[in-house]
């Protein structure tokens, strides 16, 4: 497109004349003496990160988008359903045409974070890449070479994993170890279940049908799951066609309650483990624990199930109880009961007790379905919480049977289609996902047994212990916001980022000017979805309906946009390794090889001239309905555990060995425990200390306005969803804050301003902010407050004991009237 069209393309998107749906180039038409050409049609796909890649239907007009539709071209029937994109994915025009998008490659030309570039020619760029990064691998080697988080666009044959596959050529990268999203749950599966996978691989949600009772812990499909195809309306189809009863527990009214539910439970973020152990309290009193269930499949409930020499005081029970006797049902001093959980959880104990009560009745003659969401592992102890929700179904001995879930994340069906192939990564040490800003910094001090580096046992000293040895000196940054705006204390990163001498190249490829590209060094303009060819799969948690989408291109590159695969050949011709990275293929080559591969693997899906047409081939598949653990609670013998006793460890050895021999960072209060314990946290509920400065809990959410931070800069989803920290009336009232004020958040690390929206849809002494929005403090825009109102700007950066990972949603804050709005109403 030539560049004074999209500029006034541009200009016409923050209008009324884009949303009115008309030609945004309507001078164009009317100058021209010639008729409209027609419309044309063709398929394209949403990527991010939300767990489905929803087809969109693309119009188009001259290779430019005129409008964009969805999957609705047949009669909709749950089963045999279209797959509807949300709200973000029908935006996605103000998307590709945003004033904001990456035309050409460019050079920082002022400090990092000040967002001062310069055009450069694409040569210069990829000799520029060249140069850099072969001079610090040959300097620092590999592993000093990282990529942060990188979840926006999920490619199959463009992407990322072009770059994956270019470092491996070149000898490697720094590898990391868990991510932002599930990074404490999958140390929680693998230590109670044997294998991170068992975080994600639950029931599938067809099996709710079979339940009497769904414990939804944060779980909220209808604001995180919101594709046609996705968890969302599964869920709802299964709550209009089971018999179940939904208890939702979540400091949030969320929108998968909104009258659906049968009972919310309000509870303080970072707490349910403290309310698991009242359950159990309860469980155990009453004598209402399923026993013969504990006895045979796991590990250190109590004293029968102990591995040898380890006393009755280590289990489970003895915990709960805080006593010393195993006969005993006497309760100690320090016992978990309902009135000491109330106080933490805020729920109240007879509530508690209530909770216990219902649970156990319906385990009795019925089934309960127990699903624990993400959100509870993003917190500061977020190991321990989701292992502590675990026991929920264990004590119950609802799991493996029809009707029942682990609490693990639903398994949902798939359908293959191949991805560009990334090798192997030569550099065998690995870091937490979460640590990278440590590694910047002082990555040469990192430990194995103090930072949960990891590295192959034999460069292991006599203690178990290794060093990283250097820290990271280039960073690649593609597809991702984590280099600032989606990674915890934004202050604290961008001073760390600022030191040239540790980081000493950053590249940043993205579609937009985004918070992390104002930090990189070369910044590099990807095509857009809608630019881009691909066959691609259904995401990882599209629910009960697996889909295959044919993507193709109707608007081309735009501007000197490439693609990944293009520049990643153009660097491995710099780095000698052309050969080894094309196979001698063109893309043409590669992409027939993929469709041919996922014709194989899908009989069933047509072929290619068909697909360019229809676009998405679907299919329901909840038939054979996965129940998790099925084939272990079957028969344990045959299909033990990966765990060291082949049962389900409540007692975890391995963590009591590192409970022993593990250095946690001092100060740090969250701890390694061998089974499951709910203990106070830093900025958590029962950090007091902290709470007299900083008195509301603020916990982020996954808002309906974006996904993460991506789709932020589309005006229309801004106004659709506003951006406002939610506060009960109460602390509102003490606040003298009302709906629409413009207020301050903060604390230690940082400020931000936002609306704040007042509602009893959140718990007194909780607020809530959607996570995501584009930060706009630090040195260069907001100084002091970050007017973007990006949460991050008040995260801390500890990371989780166990998986090094990150508690995001734990922050203590004070929020008041933002300073002009004070004034001002001091003048009234
Ligand atoms: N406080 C707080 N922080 C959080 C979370 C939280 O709950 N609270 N959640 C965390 C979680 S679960 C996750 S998964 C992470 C997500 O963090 P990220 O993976 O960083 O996700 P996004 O913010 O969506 O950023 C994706 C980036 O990809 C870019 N992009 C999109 N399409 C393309 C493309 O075609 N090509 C290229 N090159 N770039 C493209 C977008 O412009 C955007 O900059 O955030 C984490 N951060
Ligand atoms: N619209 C939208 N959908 C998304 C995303 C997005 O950014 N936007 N991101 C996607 C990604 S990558 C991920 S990882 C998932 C994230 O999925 P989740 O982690 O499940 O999502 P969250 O929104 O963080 O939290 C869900 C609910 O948990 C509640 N919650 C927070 N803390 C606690 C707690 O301590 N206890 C309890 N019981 N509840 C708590 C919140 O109030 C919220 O309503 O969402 C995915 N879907
Ligand atoms: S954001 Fe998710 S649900 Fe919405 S259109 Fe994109 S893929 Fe679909
Ligand atoms: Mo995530």
């Amino acid at each position: 497109m030539q560049r004074r069209y999209f500029l006034k393309m541009s200009a016409s998107l923050t209008g009324a004349a884009a949303l009115s749906g008309c030609n945004p180039f309507a001078d164009k038409a009317s100058t021209a003496a010639t008729p409209l050409a027609p419309e044309s049609v063709n398929w394209s796909a949403c990527l991010v990160n939300c767990g489905s890649n929803c087809p969109l239907k693309v119009f188009s007009r001259d290779g430019i988008i005129t409008r964009i539709e969805t999957d609705h071209s047949f009669e909709d029937g749950y089963g045999n359903h279209q797959v509807r994109a949300c709200l973000r994915g029908r935006s996605v025009r103000q998307r590709v045409y945003a004033p904001d998008r990456l035309k050409y490659p460019m050079k920082r030309v002022g400090p990092r974070g000040s967002g001062q570039y310069e055009r450069i020619s694409w040569d210069e760029a990829l000799d520029t890449i060249h140069q850099k990064l072969g001079g610090i691998i040959e300097q620092h080697g590999n592993e000093s070479v990282f990529f942060t988080y990188n979840s926006g666009a999920y490619y199959h044959f463009g992407g990322k994993q072009n770059y994956y596959r270019l470092m491996n050529l070149l000898g490697g990268y720094l590898g990391s170890y868990g991510d932002y999203s599930w990074g404490q749950m999958y140390q929680a599966a693998k230590y109670t279940y044997g294998s991170e996978a068992l975080a994600y691989a639950g029931s599938a949600m067809a099996e709710m049908s079979n339940a009497d009772l769904v414990l939804m812990l944060g779980y909220n499909p209808s604001e995180i799951r919101m594709s046609g195809s996705g968890e969302a309306y599964d869920f709802l189809m299964m709550q209009q066609s089971g018999r179940f009863k939904t208890i939702i527990v979540d400091p949030r009214y969320t929108d998968s309650a909104l009258g659906k539910e049968d009972q919310w439970l309000p509870i303080r973020p970072g707490t349910d483990a403290a309310m698991a152990e009242a359950i159990a309290f309860e469980l155990i009193s009453q004598n209402r624990i399923d026993q013969t269930f504990l006895d045979t499949y796991c590990q250190g409930f109590d004293e029968r199930t102990l591995p040898d020499g380890v006393p009755y005081a280590a289990s489970y029970k003895s915990h709960i109880l805080d006593n010393t006797d195993p006969a005993s049902l006497q309760p100690g001093p320090n016992a978990k009961t309902p009135e000491w959980a109330a106080k933490i959880t805020g729920i109240p104990a007879d509530t508690l007790r209530q909770l216990a009560k219902q649970l156990a009745d319906t385990a009795e003659s019925g089934r309960v379905y127990v699903q624990i969401a993400a959100s509870l592992n993003r917190h500061a102890a977020g190991e321990n919480t989701i292992r502590a929700m675990y026991m929920l179904p264990l004590m119950l001995g609802q799991l493996g049977l029809p009707g029942t879930n682990t609490g693990a994340l639903p398994s949902g069906a798939s359908m293959h289609a191949p991805r560009m192939p990334m090798g192997s990564n030569p550099v065998d040490k690995s870091i937490s996902f979460f640590t990278w800003t440590q590694a910047v910094e002082d990555g040469a001090n990192m430990t194995v047994l103090r930072d949960g580096v990891k590295m192959p046992e034999d460069q292991l000293d006599a203690n178990g212990d290794g060093k990283l040895n250097t820290g990271i000196k280039a960073i690649i940054n593609y597809a991702g916001n984590a280099l600032i705006n989606q990674h915890a204390d934004t202050n604290r990163t961008e001073q760390i980022l600022q030191d040239e001498s540790k980081c000493e190249f950053i590249l940043v490829v993205d579609n937009w000017m985004t918070p992390s590209a104002r930090y990189a060094d070369i910044v590099l303009p990807d095509v857009t979805w809608l630019e881009s060819e691909d066959l691609i799969s259904q995401g990882y948690a599209a629910g009960n309906t697996a889909t295959v989408v044919q993507m193709s291109s109707s608007v081309g590159p735009m501007f000197e946009c490439r693609n990944s695969y293009d520049v990643c050949t153009e660097l491995a011709k710099r780095f000698g390794v052309e050969d080894a990275f094309t196979e001698g293929k063109t893309t043409q080559d590669w992409l027939d090889q993929f469709y041919a591969e996922a014709q194989a693997a899908n009989p069933g899906l047509p072929d290619k001239e068909v697909m360019l047409k229809q676009g998405v081939y679907r299919q329901y598949l909840p038939q054979g309905s996965h129940i998790a653990l099925e084939d272990f609670r079957k028969d344990p013998q045959a299909h033990p555990l990966d765990t060291p006793s082949g049962k389900i460890e409540i007692y975890a050895t391995p963590l009591a060995y590192k409970e022993a021999h593990w250095q946690l960072p001092d100060g740090q209060q969250e701890r390694v425990t061998a089974i499951p314990k709910y203990s106070p946290h830093r900025d958590g509920y029962e950090d007091v200390e902290t709470r007299q400065r900083y008195p509301l809990q603020l916990t982020g959410y996954h808002t309906k306005g974006r996904v993460h931070s991506s789709y932020h800069n589309v005006p229309w989803l801004r106004e659709a969803v506003q951006d406002a920290v939610w506060i009960n009336p109460m602390d509102a009232a003490e606040r003298g804050l009302k709906t629409d004020d413009k207020v301050r958040v903060w604390n230690d690390r940082g400020e931000i301003e936002v609306a704040v929206k007042v509602t009893p849809r959140i718990m007194p002494g909780v607020a809530a902010l959607g996570q995501g929005a584009w930060f706009k403090g630090g040195q260069f825009q907001g100084g002091k407050v970050d007017t973007g109102g990006c949460l991050n700007t008040l995260t801390s950066q500890q990371p989780t004991p166990l998986s090094k990972g990150n508690g995001q949603h734990t922050n203590l804050v004070e929020i008041g009237k933002a300073p002009q709005q004070a004034e001002k109403s001091t003048e009234e």
